[in-house]
């Protein structure tokens, strides 16, 4: 098949990438880099030394000549045009996106900015797909933090309502916690428009926080005979205040000596997913798309946790390699319920033949070694981990 990945750059685009033409795929890549001068903005680097993108791309072209990679900004509609008149893709799995909550909360031009990238970046692609390509499948990041945390059971995507006397099937109602979430939510309905009204085919992903830094992809022979972690094609691993997610945040500071922070009780629960089943699930929507006309969502994630919890499985594994970790949970920059229900269904993945690969703590066994030989990278960057954005300012 032939899939357009916008966001080809970032955390999960390059390893989707990688999975996808190790598949087989034909893949054409599409980025502005515009993660890494965003990161670099706020004072931070990926504990992973990241190639520049011409190292990155000749490192998959070596291998794959069919990886093309352009450079675009998907808000520029004639560029976007441009892109799918040439490359016509079977499918678009799109994470050219604005991934972080506290970086949309910083001030209005940083709200306004999350938003003006991430909807109409997506309003371009649905546009340049409806005219060049409407048969092919729209496979959209969003997120579990699109539902909040109502206090009651969470469906995927819809549920059947009655009230005053009829039923019907709806869209659940969005409680999002922040204008980077609140963006998800915009595009959720413009995506469920453009499927009613212009019968396109779209699943849009639900997924919640991913962890980790390898997959399988990454990996090539090496002297030793065994195959390791080719660091050309491993991805990046932000763990500052704005663009590093918890369990990744809890790993990077347990391996430099930092306390672990969970914020304010640290009871929230989120869903969690390891990145190489992040990338197995997109692969499986790939594989069995909707039917024309179609909207579907998959909520994606593995297992719940509070962010108490899982600093404590941190804290548990990362004594396994002698390294003594403590928990100090420190207050609240968010705006956001520290004590809640929280039961969301995921049956949609499962139900196409999802498994999942390890367990959280076997994951944690794979991540924590390889941050420790970039411990004096994340340590240059130690102070860019306390958070200092304040949701409520
Ligand atoms: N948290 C801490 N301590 C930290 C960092 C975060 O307790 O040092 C807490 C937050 O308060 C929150 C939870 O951990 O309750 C998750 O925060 P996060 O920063 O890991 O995740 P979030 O801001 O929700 O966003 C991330 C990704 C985003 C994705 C989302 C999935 O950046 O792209 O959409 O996870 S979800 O959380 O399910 O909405």
């Amino acid at each position: 098949m032939k899939v357009m990945i916008p966001g080809v750059d970032g955390y999960l685009g390059w390893p989707l990438a990688l999975h996808l033409l190790a598949q087989g795929h034909e893949v054409i890549g599409i980025d502005n880099l515009s993660r890494r001068r965003r990161v670099r903005e706020v004072g931070g680097q990926s504990a992973t030394p990241i190639y520049s993108p011409f190292e990155r791309f000749m490192a998959l072209h070596e291998e794959y000549p069919k990886f093309a990679w352009r450079m675009m900004d998907l808000r520029d509609y004639t560029e976007v045009d441009y892109a799918f008149e040439k490359h016509r893709p079977d499918a678009v799995i799109h994470l050219g996106e604005i991934p972080s909550a506290p970086y949309s909360m910083i001030d209005v031009e940083h709200c306004n900015e999350t938003q003006t990238n991430n909807i109409i970046g997506t309003n371009n692609i649905l546009f340049a797909m409806h005219k060049y390509v409407p048969e092919s499948h729209l496979i959209k990041l969003g997120t579990m933090g699109e539902y909040g945390t109502p206090d009651v059971d969470i469906p995927e995507g819809e549920f059947e309502i009655t009230y005053r006397g009829r039923t019907d099937t709806l869209i659940f109602p969005r409680q999002p916690g922040s204008y980077y979430h609140l963006s998800k939510v915009h595009d959720t309905h413009n995506i469920i428009f453009a499927c009613r009204t212009w019968g396109m085919r779209a699943t849009d992903i639900m997924q919640g926080v991913v962890h980790g830094l390898s997959t399988p992809d990454m990996m090539r022979p090496c002297d030793c005979l065994e195959k390791q972690l080719d660091p050309r094609l491993v991805t990046r691993f932000d763990f500052d205040e704005i663009w590093g997610t918890a369990l990744n945040r809890f790993c990077a500071q347990a391996v430099i000596g930092h306390n672990l922070t969970p914020y304010g009780t640290g009871k929230q629960i989120r869903g969690y997913i390891a990145l190489r089943d992040s990338i197995k699930c997109m692969t499986i929507a790939l594989d069995k798309p909707p039917k024309k006309g179609n909207y579907r969502t998959f909520n994606q994630f593995e297992e719940c946790y509070s962010v108490n919890d899982l600093a404590q499985h941190v804290v548990d594994v990362v004594a396994e390699f002698d390294i003594q970790a403590s928990v100090w949970n420190i207050e609240n920059p968010r705006v956001e319920s520290e004590d809640h229900y929280y039961n969301p269904d995921m049956k949609h993945l499962p139900d196409l033949g999802f498994v999942p690969t390890m367990s959280l703590d076997d994951e944690l066994r794979i991540t924590i070694p390889e941050l420790m030989k970039h411990k004096a990278r994340i340590e240059a960057k130690r102070d860019k981990i306390k958070p200092t954005v304040n949701w409520r300012t």
